[in-house]
């Protein structure tokens, strides 16, 4: 569960493929039409201290829109410092989460968005879901019943009628402008994702790990081990096209299989340390049972 947590905590968040020029009009659009009185910007952590444990995240990868470049592009920051004895700790400080527009909780939504429970209760109070990444969130709704955005907001009754109305008042120009900001709110890959790695403030084309070149720099955990993984690399495949190669071909010393609580000499998956028959596949076939 605390990995999980931890794996979570560190994932990147959606990000906004536009300019800022863009976003703030967006932003703004949202303002005039009341949508953030539920649909609340941002969320501001406290720096650690006073009853605050502040950001807990060692690191993270900040994805913004590159304007000449035409694409979202990656920026690993450290966010860690180190304790007294020397280990790595969360730095605390505060952050500025940008772009959630949710305020996390219940509204009354009217007809357009009632459902009926298994208890036959017609319910109509929903959660406000954060838009980052809506652009991406085909279909919309909890009930996924809305196949544009346009549709999810014309559905918005209830707490949100004024907010509907104000939508549906304002100028074809702007729900085009509004549409597109939500379009713009998106997921990516994270892994295949354009990004500065080695902090050297570019994204390399031809990013080196272990004096292999990899291609494009991004964000692949397994080059930020303690014992970076070395990639195959270009090869020739049989048509004779080079090709290149991400097999790993340290791996033993990369995910640290020679450590001493992980060496599983019969490959059975139970360590030595913990394997009642080390030498025989099976946790105590042929030993002990
Ligand atoms: C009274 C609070 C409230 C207001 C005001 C409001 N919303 Fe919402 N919004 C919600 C809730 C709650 C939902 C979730 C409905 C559901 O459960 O399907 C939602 C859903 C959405 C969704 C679908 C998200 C998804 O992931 O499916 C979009 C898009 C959206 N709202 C945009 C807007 C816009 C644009 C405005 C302003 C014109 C607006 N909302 C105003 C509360 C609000
Ligand atoms: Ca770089
Ligand atoms: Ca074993
Ligand atoms: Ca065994």
């Amino acid at each position: 569960m605390d990995y999980g947590e931890w794996f979570m905590l560190h994932l990147p968040q959606p990000a906004y493929a536009g300019t800022r020029g863009s976003y703030r009009q967006g932003a703004d659009l949202m303002r005039s039409m009341g949508c953030i009185s539920c649909h609340t910007p941002d969320w501001k952590l406290q720096p650690k201290g006073q009853g605050y444990d502040g950001d807990r995240r060692v690191f993270e990868l900040a994805v913004n829109w590159n304007n000449s470049a035409a694409r979202l592009e990656g920026e690993l920051r450290d966010l860690s410092t180190t304790d007294a004895n020397g280990d790595l700790e969360p730095a605390g400080r505060g952050y500025l989460i940008k772009g959630v527009f949710s305020d996390f909780r219940h509204h009354d939504m009217g007809e357009g968005f009632a459902e009926v429970d298994f208890g036959g209760n017609i319910n109509t109070v929903w959660r406000t879901p954060p838009l980052w990444g809506v652009g991406t969130g085909f279909p919309w709704g909890h009930d996924g019943q809305s196949l544009t955005l346009e549709d999810v907001i014309l559905r918005h009754g209830g707490d949100a009628q004024s907010s509907r109305d104000a939508f549906v008042a304002a100028s074809p120009q702007e729900q085009a402008a509004l549409l597109r900001f939500l379009s713009k709110n998106c997921l990516y890959d994270i892994e295949s994702l354009p990004a500065d790695i080695d902090g050297d403030g570019a994204v390399s084309t031809n990013f080196m790990v272990q004096g292999v070149d990899t291609g494009t720099e991004r964000f692949n955990a397994e080059w930020l081990f303690r014992v970076p993984l070395k990639i195959q690399g270009m090869y020739q495949n049989t048509d004779g096209d080079f090709v290149r190669s991400f097999a790993g071909v340290n791996r033993v010393q990369a995910y640290g299989e020679d450590l001493p609580f992980r060496i599983d000499t019969d490959n059975d998956c139970w360590p030595d340390v913990i394997d009642g028959c080390p030498t025989t596949a099976g946790l105590k076939d042929g030993c002990n049972n």
